[in-house]
């Protein structure tokens, strides 16, 4: 404030105006960014389906018999736990074309389920099931890791989906 009680002329600078700009436009961009692919296009964390009481998962279904379930025409559920340190099951065999949901949950501590190729990667927490959906089209192996560290054993943990040709 001058004496006269105005203010003394403010001048913004060109340099300072690249900088506020887009400080303002970045974090305005990226919230609209993250509304178009959570509602537009419908991307989401996988599901956490439910819960289950860790010390329980073996007598808890589905994980009271881990295995491949037909659940519909070239439709598969998978009920998968993970324990130092393996999977149960550890081999998935589908046919080519398959579309298989995965019901995963831990018995012990965190562990991970990593198929490369197939878009399936989710972390298997205690208490809680994992739910993802995939399909398989080619035929082969595809090789499923564990991917979160558990252990001395850790490099071990890892099985397989044997995906068949169609006959
Ligand atoms: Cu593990």
């Amino acid at each position: 404030m001058t004496e006269r009680g105005e203010r003394p002329p403010t001048t913004v600078y060109l340099y300072e105006l690249a900088w506020i700009l887009p400080s303002i436009a970045i974090p305005i961009g990226m919230l609209a960014a993250l509304t178009v692919t959570a509602f537009g296009a419908g991307i989401h964390l996988p599901s956490q389906a439910g819960r289950v009481v860790p010390t329980r998962v073996a007598e808890t279904a589905p994980f009271d018999a881990p295995g491949v379930k037909q659940t519909g025409p070239g439709q598969y559920e998978v009920a998968l736990t993970a324990q130092i340190w393996a999977f149960a099951p550890n081999e998935i065999r589908v046919p080519a074309g398959s579309t298989v949901t995965f019901l995963a949950t831990s018995k012990d501590v965190v562990h991970g389920l990593l198929i490369p190729n197939a878009r399936v990667n989710v972390m298997l927490l205690p208490g809680q099931i994992a739910k993802v959906t995939t399909r398989f089209d080619r035929p082969g192996e595809y090789a499923m890791f564990c991917h979160e560290y558990c252990g001395i054993a850790h490099h071990t943990m890892w099985g397989k989906v044997v995906v068949e040709a169609a006959r």
